[in-house]
C-alpha cells in the first residue's frame, strides 16, 4: 500500500521528499499529510460525517489528479472501519479508486440509502478488491460502508 501510494503521488507530481514520513509504518496511516488540505467542505457533508472519527473538518485536495485512491479499511472508528481520506476534493473527470486493505472484516462503498451513483456491490473481505468510479458532475457525493455505517465508516468525494 505504501509503495502504491508513492507511485500515485509521483504521478501527481508531488515532490519525493514529502513521502519520507510514510516509509515503514502501518499500511493504514493517514495520507492527509501528503497533499494540500481542502478546507471548503460543505456543511451538510460535515454534518453527515459528524460521527466519523478520522474526519477533522477538512479534506484532501486532489484537484490536480486524474486518478485518486481511497483506502477502504483504514484505521479509524474504533477498528479498521474507515475510509482514508474520509473527504477528498477532485476535479470533474477524475476517477476515484477505492482499494480494500483486507482489514476490519467486510466493507463496501455505497451511496446512502440505496441512492445512486455509488455501489461497489455487497460487502466483501478482501485485500485485492477495488472499485472505481469516474465523477463527471460537480457536487458532493457522500458514501458509506453499509456494514459499518453506525460505527462511522463514511466518506465524501467533493467534485469542484
Ligand atoms: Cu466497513
Amino acid at each position: 500500500m505504501v509503495q502504491r501510494r508513492a507511485v500515485l503521488a509521483a504521478i501527481g507530481g508531488i515532490a519525493g521528499g514529502s513521502l519520507a514520513g510514510c516509509s515503514g509504518d502501518e499500511p493504514a496511516e493517514s495520507t492527509e499529510s501528503d497533499y494540500p488540505e481542502y478546507t471548503d467542505v460543505p456543511d451538510d457533508v460535515k454534518e453527515y460525517l459528524s460521527n466519523t472519527s478520522n474526519f477533522d473538518g477538512t479534506g484532501v485536495d486532489r484537484t490536480d489528479a486524474e486518478e485518486v485512491s481511497v483506502t477502504v479499511g483504514a484505521r479509524g472508528n474504533g477498528s479498521y472501519w474507515a475510509f482514508d481520506p474520509a473527504v477528498v476534493a477532485v476535479s470533474p473527470g477524475t476517477t476515484v479508486v477505492w482499494e480494500w486493505t483486507g482489514r476490519g472484516s467486510t466493507h463496501n462503498v455505497a451511496s446512502p440509502d440505496g441512492r445512486e451513483p455509488l455501489y461497489s456491490g455487497p460487502a466483501v473481505t478482501s485485500s485485492s478488491e477495488t472499485y472505481a468510479y469516474t465523477f463527471e458532475e460537480s457536487g458532493a457525493y457522500q458514501y458509506v460502508c453499509e456494514p459499518h455505517e453506525i460505527q462511522g465508516m463514511k466518506g465524501a468525494v467533493i467534485v469542484v
